[in-house]
C-alpha cells in the first residue's frame, strides 16, 4: 500500500511546484511526484503537509565523535604560539583517545538528532577511531562503526559509512604516532571490516558503506590502490571520500616528496570521477581547479570547520563557473546547520572579492537556490544513494517549512530559500523532517530527542570527567 502526502507548495526538480501530491511504498521510495495535482477534498482522508516540502539535505562529511568537543578548543593555550589546525588536532586526538564504543554511539544518536531537527536527512560517517584506547582490536574488528551504524539507524537519518583507511603519519610512509594507534589498520584489515560489518548489520535503502583514505598524509598510492581494488571486488563502484589539500602544509608536503601538489597528485594517479568526494580540496591551484570540474567528483565542502580551524577559503567562484560539482558537510560539527554552511560558502567569496551574490549564474540568480540545488546534487552523488531531490525512485525524505517564519512570512516561493539561507532569525524554519517516508520530526521535535539528550549528557559526564 503507497502512502501519500499532499503539499501546496514543493521544490521539485524544476522549482517551486504548486498543488504536488507525492506518494511512496513501503520501502520508503516515491512511486510517484505528481504536480498541478487536483486539491484533495477532506473526506479522501490524504494528510496535507504543514507547510512547503523541500527535498532533506545530505550532510556528506562528518566525524560524529568530534560533537562532544565542539566549543572546548576555542581558547589559545600560553605555551602554543601559533594557534592553528595542527594544535587543534593534538586536542581532537587526545578527545579520540577516549571515546568508548557505547561513549561513540551516544554522542552519535544526539549528533544525529540535531542533523534530523536541522533537515539533514543522510549522513556520510568518515569513521576512523576503530580501535580500543590501547590500540588493540577489539573482540568485533567493526566494534566501534556499529555503534555509530545503530545511533543512525535508531534515529531514522540515512547513512553511507566510511570506514576510513589510516596507515602513516606523513607523507613518505612516515610510522604512525602513538596517539593515531586506534585508527591504524592495512588496507586488508579495513577490507575486512567493512565485510564484517555487511555481515553483522546487512545494506539497504537507508545504509551503505564506501571507503574513506584518510588523506595523501595517510595512505600510499600502493594502499591506496590495493584498498580500492578490494572494495571494487566486494562493492563496485562504492564512494570513496578523502581529505585532501585541507591545509598549506600539506600542499608543501606533497610536493617535497612526491613533487607534485596533492589534487594534481591524485589526478595524476588515479581515474578521479564522480564516485569520488574530495573533502576540502581547500588550496588548489587554477589547473587543479579545472581538473577537479571536469572529473565530476564531488567537492565535500565543510565552511564551518574550515572558517573554525582557518584553513583557508576554497575558489567557488571559479569552481562553480566550470560547472564543478559541491556538496557540503558539518565535520567536526561546530555548527549542525547547512544554511550555516551555505551562507558561509557565499560570505567567504563577497569577503575577499569584495561583491555581493558572486555565487548565483546567469541561470540561476538567486545564491541560495543555486547553492541549494548544488549541494542536494552533489550531496546526493556523495552518499551512492538515490536521496536529494522529490523524484520517483528517490528516497522520501524531506523538509516541512514554516511558511509562517517571520524570515519568510508572506513572500513569494522566489525569495524562500533566500530567507532560509541568509536569514538568522530565532528558531530554525525547519518544522517537520520526513525520511524514507517516515515524520521523524514533528513540530521541531524528534520522536527520541529526550532519551537521546540525557544518554549524551551521561556520555559527557564520561568524557569530559578524565579530562
Ligand atoms: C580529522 N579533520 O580526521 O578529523 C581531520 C583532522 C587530519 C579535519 N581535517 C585530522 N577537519 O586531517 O589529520
Ligand atoms: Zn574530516
Amino acid at each position: 500500500m503507497n502512502r501519500t502526502l499532499f503539499a501546496e507548495h514543493a521544490l521539485l526538480p524544476d522549482g517551486w511546484r504548486r498543488n504536488v501530491l507525492l506518494q511512496w511504498d513501503e520501502h520508503g521510495v516515491l512511486a510517484s511526484v505528481e504536480a498541478d495535482a487536483a486539491v484533495p477534498a477532506p473526506s479522501a482522508g490524504i494528510e496535507r503537509a504543514a507547510g512547503p516540502l523541500m527535498p532533506g539535505m545530505p550532510n556528506l562529511h562528518s566525524h560524529a565523535f568530534q560533537r562532544a568537543m565542539a566549543g572546548l578548543t576555542e581558547f589559545r593555550a600560553l605555551a602554543v604560539a601559533n594557534d592553528d589546525f595542527w594544535s587543534w588536532r593534538d586536542l581532537m586526538y587526545r578527545f579520540a583517545a577516549r571515546i568508548t564504543p557505547e561513549g561513540i554511539g551516544a554522542v552519535a544518536r544526539w549528533l544525529y538528532i540535531e542533523m534530523l531537527k536541522a533537515g539533514y536527512t543522510s549522513v556520510c560517517e568518515f569513521h576512523y577511531v576503530h580501535h580500543a584506547a590501547d590500540g588493540q582490536r577489539y573482540a568485533n574488528v567493526a566494534e566501534m562503526a556499529r555503534h555509530v551504524v545503530e545511533a543512525a539507524g535508531q534515529t531514522g537519518i540515512g547513512i553511507t559509512m566510511l570506514p576510513v583507511l589510516y596507515q602513516y603519519s606523513g607523507f613518505g610512509a612516515q610510522p604512525p604516532r602513538e596517539d593515531q594507534r586506534r585508527f591504524i589498520n592495512t588496507p586488508d584489515a579495513l577490507l575486512g571490516l567493512i565485510d564484517s560489518l555487511r555481515g553483522t548489520h546487512g545494506e539497504h535503502a537507508a545504509l551503505r558503506y564506501g571507503v574513506a583514505p584518510h588523506s595523501l598524509r595517510a595512505v600510499s598510492g600502493e594502499s591506496l590502490r590495493d584498498v580500492l581494488a578490494g572494495l571494487d571486488a566486494m562493492l563496485p563502484r562504492a564512494p570513496v571520500h578523502i581529505h585532501i589539500a585541507e591545509q598549506t602544509a600539506e600542499v608543501d608536503a606533497c610536493l617535497a616528496t612526491e613533487g607534485a601538489r596533492p589534487v594534481q597528485w591524485l589526478f595524476d594517479n588515479f581515474a578521479v570521477d564522480a564516485r569520488w568526494c574530495l573533502v576540502h580540496a581547500t588550496h588548489v591551484d587554477a589547473q587543479e581547479t579545472v581538473a577537479l570540474a571536469k572529473s565530476g567528483a564531488v567537492a565535500g565542502l565543510c565552511l564551518t570547520t574550515e572558517a573554525n580551524l582557518g584553513d583557508g577559503v576554497f575558489p567557488a567562484h571559479a569552481y562553480l563557473a566550470l560547472q564543478g560539482r559541491i556538496g557540503i558537510g558539518s565535520d567536526s560539527h561546530i555548527a549542525v546547520d547547512w544554511r550555516s554552511e551555505l551562507r558561509l560558502l557565499e560570505y567567504g567569496q563577497r569577503l575577499t572579492r569584495r561583491q555581493r551574490n558572486v555565487l548565483a549564474a546567469a541561470d540561476e540568480p538567486f545564491v541560495a537556490d543555486r547553492l541549494v540545488g548544488a549541494a542536494l546534487a552533489g550531496g546526493a552523488l556523495a552518499t551512492g544513494r538515490a536521496v536529494g531531490a522529490l523524484r520517483a525512485g528517490h528516497r522520501a525524505d524531506w523538509i516541512v517549512l514554516d511558511a509562517e517564519h517571520p524570515t519568510i512570512a508572506g513572500q513569494d516561493p522566489r525569495t524562500w530559500l533566500s530567507g532560509v539561507v541568509f536569514c538568522e532569525h530565532g528558531e530554525m524554519p525547519v518544522r517537520d523532517v520526513f525520511v524514507g517516508g517516515v515524520k521523524v520530526v514533528d513540530n521541531r521535535r524528534h520522536r527520541d530527542e529526550d532519551a537521546a539528550r540525557a544518554d549524551y549528557r551521561a556520555a559527557l559526564d564520561v568524557l569530559l570527567d578524565q579530562a
